[in-house]
């Protein structure tokens, strides 16, 4: 079978479906570098000194792991000087990252959690990287934290790498989902799968269930009902899958279907859950959605959602469209 490579696709997508502008094809070809280059320090794990935590903490107050720190520097590194952004924003960092004035300014923002799945670092599971690119407004001149609280029906791409058993890196440019494989010989990532679609029925679910305790009526009811199995109302037998990486647990989903929750719970009224708007839910609504999945924060589409913070934490219910329109219909009858 003929493989293309990230390459040839990007280039596919620039001059035959002109779907993107040349800028954003060399973007990509700089955001996947770096996971490359992550990929390998993940692969080295203690021998590179990588696994552990650092002395420091995040913005929302986690204590942040080495290879967060050193993911985050990869990435920031590998995009300041190629001229296609204007600034940077990224899970492990206050606020944004303005390109340095040495180099050239470009017109597009990128937005990325470096290393998801950071509690499963240390014992080697799999873990991630997300990002996100938008476009800034024209004729923008100093980029601040506004210019980002853009809905993510605004982006222009999105992706994601997992380093597990395999380093693969799935994205979206609006045109379908892709997925390609690195080959860590040639150390270039190839095509291994075109177009992936997520099944509309599933019969598997993640959640952390720890926390079931926790959970509003609707989540209680729409679990209840699954775990009630085939004499129950949805008279059929489910399985359960949590490996706490979502990217993980977001690839299993495109690759066989399957629903992912990380809802709000009665804890904190103020956190509406744990995940993060614009460098997890986001980017994984996109594409999800472009793979024939659907996304919601339990009321409405995540990509809807007009952000009002960088660091916002939304709900999340994604993947098999039915099953995500059903425990969206939950939320709204209650
Ligand atoms: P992180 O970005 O700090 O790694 O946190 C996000 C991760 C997700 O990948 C995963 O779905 C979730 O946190 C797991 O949370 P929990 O430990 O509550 O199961
Ligand atoms: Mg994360």
């Amino acid at each position: 079978m003929k493989r293309i490579s990230l390459t040839q696709y990007l280039i596919e997508e620039q001059r035959l479906h002109n779907n993107i502008p040349a800028e954003l094809r060399l973007l990509l070809e700089v955001v996947a570098r770096a996971c490359k280059t992550i990929s390998h320090a993940v692969g080295k794990g203690a021998l590179g000194e990588v696994l552990g935590t650092a002395q420091s903490e995040n913005v929302q107050g986690e204590v942040q792991k080495k290879l967060d720190i050193i993911s985050n520097d990869i990435l920031l590194e590998a995009n300041e000087w190629g001229g296609h952004l204007a600034a940077m924003a990224s899970e492990e960092m206050e606020t944004i990252h303005p390109i340095p004035n040495r180099y050239p300014m470009g017109e597009y923002l990128l937005l990325f959690d470096p290393l998801d799945g950071s509690s499963n670092i240390d014992v080697n599971v799999s873990i991630g990287t997300i990002f996100s690119v938008l476009k800034a407004a024209d004729g923008m001149q100093a980029p601040t934290e506004a210019d980002f609280l853009q809905p993510g029906s605004k982006q222009v791409v999105a992706g994601y790498a997992v380093y597990g058993p395999q380093t693969v890196l799935v994205l979206t440019t609006g045109n379908g989902v892709q997925c390609f494989t690195l080959d860590r010989e040639m150390g270039s990532w190839v095509m291994t799968q075109r177009d992936m679609q997520i099944p509309a029925d599933t019969k598997e679910f993640a959640i952390n269930a720890s926390n079931a305790r926790h959970w509003h009526p609707p989540v209680k009811r729409y679990v209840d009902e699954m775990l009630a199995g085939t004499t129950g109302p949805r008279a059929k037998d489910f399985n359960m899958r949590w490996i706490a990486s979502m990217v993980a647990d977001v690839h299993r989903i495109l690759n066989r279907g399957g629903i992912f929750m990380y809802p709000a719970d009665a804890r904190e009224p103020d956190k509406p859950g744990k995940l993060r708007l614009m460098y997890e839910a986001n980017p994984m609504a996109f594409i999800v959605e472009q793979a024939g999945g659907a996304a919601t924060d339990g009321q409405q589409r995540i990509l809807d959602i007009q952000p009002e913070k960088l660091h916002q934490r939304v709900p999340v219910f994604l993947g098999s469209k039915n099953e995500v329109e059903l425990v969206t219909s939950y939320h709204k009858a209650k």
